[in-house]
């Protein structure tokens, strides 16, 4: 029996960071979670593109560009679609989802979706460094395992 798994080793690794603006008081929180993720794991800030765009529906869009640039080695999505009153919510987050859940089948690097999904505003501020942990710091472990997985295939 083999057992492969990633270590959560980032020394030297090129990431891209996607962050979106939309509810930025909590997309904030959850970017400074993913570099604290990353420069605890040995990730240097030089090594550390961060793309700001406006909304979770623009993420697949600029994910695809930053994979076809090809100088990272994983791509990290970051945003926070809220559902509130509106049902813009479920095209929004279905879109994004959708979206980079196809790029992540077809690019050669790492895709990680860590992009909130949540009834309220509250929720959102609870999984972006509030009661339930930070997503962004997940996403930035979830990243570098998978880099170091793909390594073992
Ligand atoms: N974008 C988000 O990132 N989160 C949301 O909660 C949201 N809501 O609820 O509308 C949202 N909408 C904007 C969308 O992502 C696009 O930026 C916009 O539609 C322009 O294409």
């Amino acid at each position: 029996m083999v057992n492969h798994e990633g270590a959560l080793d980032g020394k030297g690794l090129k990431i891209a960071i996607i962050v979106s603006r939309f509810n930025s008081v909590v997309t904030d929180r959850l970017l400074s979670g993913a570099l604290d993720g990353l420069v605890r794991r040995g990730v240097s800030e030089n090594d550390i593109d961060i793309y700001k765009c406006p909304g979770a529906f623009e993420i697949p869009s600029v994910a695809k560009r930053v994979i076809d640039s090809k100088k990272h080695d994983v791509v990290i999505c970051l945003g926070a679609v809220i559902r509130g009153e509106t049902p813009h919510f479920d095209y929004v987050a279905g879109e994004s989802a959708k979206g980079v859940g196809q790029l992540s089948l077809a690019a050669q690097v790492p895709v990680v979706y860590g992009v909130l999904t949540t009834d309220s505003l509250e929720q959102a501020v609870d999984r972006a460094g509030g009661k339930s942990g930070n997503k962004g710091f997940d996403a930035a472990a979830d990243a570098i395992e998978m880099v170091n997985l793909f390594k073992h295939i």
